[in-house]
């Protein structure tokens, strides 16, 4: 942690003492020690090492014991004690430009506003106008704050904009006003976060095409048109570019708007290297003084022209992929059609709102061979999961529905909880008679990491669990990952054989493409999850994929994509 991140934190502490009103004097204890150390020219951390923090003007002994635990922890007890004091949609309120604490406070304490959308609306409602020194003028500051927060702040989740931005390409399609029309940007690479979304397009008739788009129901608001180009917020979305290009340039355009930018650069450098100059509009050469196009149709002239193969969106971003195409070397990466059957489902034995047969079924209209039941078996929080006595009957209704349908295997799985220590909420003798076995952490979030490591190797080692679930916990814009030395981890689960699983919820993604490269890299086996609780979510595998494809999986790496007899032999193997 440095300087700026501690400072940060001590002035959120402040603004949460402040909104629950809070002793005064301890809400100017921690602004006070916020500026010192943001005014410090020393890094903190040198400061921490040599024991005097509380040499740090306005640091006292509290204060001090505070920054040492984020130095060593990351963390803060009293942080994390203080933010559920309040709900997380008043703490975002904070991050509205020109709202500090006293109005934060008033909105809550007096209007009940909990959230960003409860602001809008209260302001729109004109009551604060009662209030006294408030004008049109400052409802207009907030719902600036409000717009700029929501085009600024926020990354929304890939899912949260995939469905939309290809809706929206097949209504630009379906308008017949467009010949090509693809989504380019970090949606394209299946990045797990989004910042904004990114249309192109061909058409004969570019501003009837642009005006088509800016009309569109999805679209809330016009930021700016033109003849060629657009680009609008989105309805409950990030915000949108529409951009038509001709169609000589199609390809280059696609490739310039997918980026990575870091990709982008290095390509074009060697562009520059081979004499020829890439960019959006094309490939062109220089000769006698001219500049003459070369190509930029189709996507795959541009890495032509450099030499190399067509790179897939998902890995480019500058990290080792133009190496591996300079050497023949890139990866096979694993499609979406490899996907042979779903290892983690849950029914209304546990959390979720389907039956056995129904999970099966909707498995089965997708082409799979098999499906894993997995219902949670848990101490805490998940009411109707399943114990060591009803798992019986549980794994009777398994088999029981796997008699009546065909076409489809129906495995007999369990997410089962890790208990505090390390041990599994369901002993061995249970384990034992399931064909799947999960491991999962559903509590215990915050632990720090040599503890939490040595928790999971434990589970790890136990000959029964075939696959370690959502590895890190972390939910995306929502929870944090918990602390866990993933190298080790990922060394550990090659020892044990075990399975790590990339969580394909898009809330998840988890294990995230980073991790996901290095157990490539180690040799690990994975296999990618949808944790599905409805039928419709057996559709979330796209995201998946996705993520390992970003992690350069391949097929092999994946155990879903074995057919059933040898997934069986893996399964056994440990
Ligand atoms: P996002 O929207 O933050 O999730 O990420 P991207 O990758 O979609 O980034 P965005 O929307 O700012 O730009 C789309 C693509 O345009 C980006 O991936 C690469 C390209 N691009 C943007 N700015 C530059 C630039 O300054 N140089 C180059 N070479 N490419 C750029
Ligand atoms: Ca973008
Ligand atoms: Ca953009
Ligand atoms: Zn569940």
């Amino acid at each position: 942690m440095d300087n700026r991140e501690i400072a940060n934190i001590l002035n959120q502490i402040a603004d949460i003492l402040e909104i629950i009103d809070a002793n005064r004097f301890r809400i100017i204890a921690h602004q006070r020690a916020a500026q010192a150390i943001e005014n410090l020219t020393e890094n903190i951390n040198s400061i921490y090492a040599k024991g005097e923090l509380e040499k740090i003007p306005g640091v006292g002994k509290a204060i001090a014991d505070h920054i040492k635990e984020l130095i060593e922890t990351g963390k803060s007890k009293a942080f994390e004690r203080l933010k559920k004091k309040i709900p997380v949609g008043v703490l975002e309120l904070l991050y509205i430009e020109g709202l500090g604490p006293k109005k934060v406070k008033l909105f809550y304490q007096k209007f009940g506003v909990k959230s960003i959308p409860q602001l809008e609306k209260l302001v729109k409602s004109h009551k604060l106008l009662i209030l006294k020194g408030w004008g049109e003028k400052s409802e207009q500051n907030i719902l600036r704050g409000i717009a700029l927060y929501k085009r600024f702040r926020k990354r929304f989740a890939l899912g949260e904009v995939y469905f939309l931005s290809h809706d929206i390409v097949t209504s630009l399609k379906q308008s017949r006003l467009t010949d090509k029309v693809t989504v380019c940007g970090s949606i394209r690479r299946g990045r797990e976060t989004i910042g904004d979304m990114d249309i192109l397009a061909t058409s004969k008739t570019p501003k009837k095409a642009i005006d088509f788009f800016t009309s569109l129901d999805a679209v809330e608001k016009v930021i700016a048109q033109g003849t060629t180009k657009a680009r609008v917020i989105l309805r409950h979305g990030p915000e949108a570019d529409l951009r038509v290009v001709k169609p000589e340039s199609f390809g280059a355009a696609m490739h310039y708007f997918t980026g990575s930018k870091a990709h982008n650069i290095h390509i074009r450098k060697m562009g520059i290297a081979k004499g020829l100059r890439i960019n959006e509009y094309g490939v062109y050469k220089k000769s006698r003084g001219k500049l003459i196009r070369i190509g930029g149709r189709a996507e795959k002239e541009i890495f032509q022209s450099v030499g190399l193969d067509w790179i897939p969106p998902e890995i480019r971003e500058d990290d080792g992929e133009i190496e591996a195409a300079q050497k023949g070397k890139l990866p096979k990466l694993i499609n979406a059609g490899d996907v042979k059957g779903d290892l983690q489902v849950h029914t209304k034995w546990s959390d979720a709102d389907n039956t056995i047969l129904e999970m099966a079924q909707a498995a089965k209209e997708r082409g799979y061979e098999y499906i894993a039941i997995t219902d949670h078996a848990s101490a805490i929080g998940v009411t109707k999961g399943l114990n060591k006595k009803t798992i019986v009957n549980y794994i009777k209704a398994i088999k029981r529905a796997d008699k009546k349908i065909n076409g489809i295997r129906i495995l007999a799985g369990s997410e089962v909880d890790i208990m505090r220590n390390g041990d599994l909420y369901l002993p061995d003798s249970v384990l034992k008679r399931l064909d799947v076995v999960l491991a999962a952490v559903h509590s215990g979030f915050r632990r720090p990491e040599v503890e939490q490591t040595r928790r999971v190797i434990k589970v790890l080692e136990n000959p029964y669990v075939h696959i370690f679930a959502h590895p890190t916990a972390r939910l995306i814009n929502k929870r944090e990952p918990i602390n866990l030395d993933m190298e080790t981890v990922i060394q550990a689960a090659k020892k044990t054989n075990t399975i790590l699983e990339i969580n394909a919820s898009w809330q998840r993604l988890d294990l995230n493409a980073i991790h996901t490269r290095s157990a490539v890299e180690r040799g690990v086996k994975m296999v990618i999850s949808t944790d599905a609780h409805a039928t419709n979510q057996l559709d979330m595998m796209k995201f998946g994929v996705l993520t390992a494809r970003r992690g350069w999986c391949e097929k092999k790496d994946i155990i879903n994509t074995l057919p059933l007899t040898r997934l069986l032999k893996v399964l056994t193997k440990k």
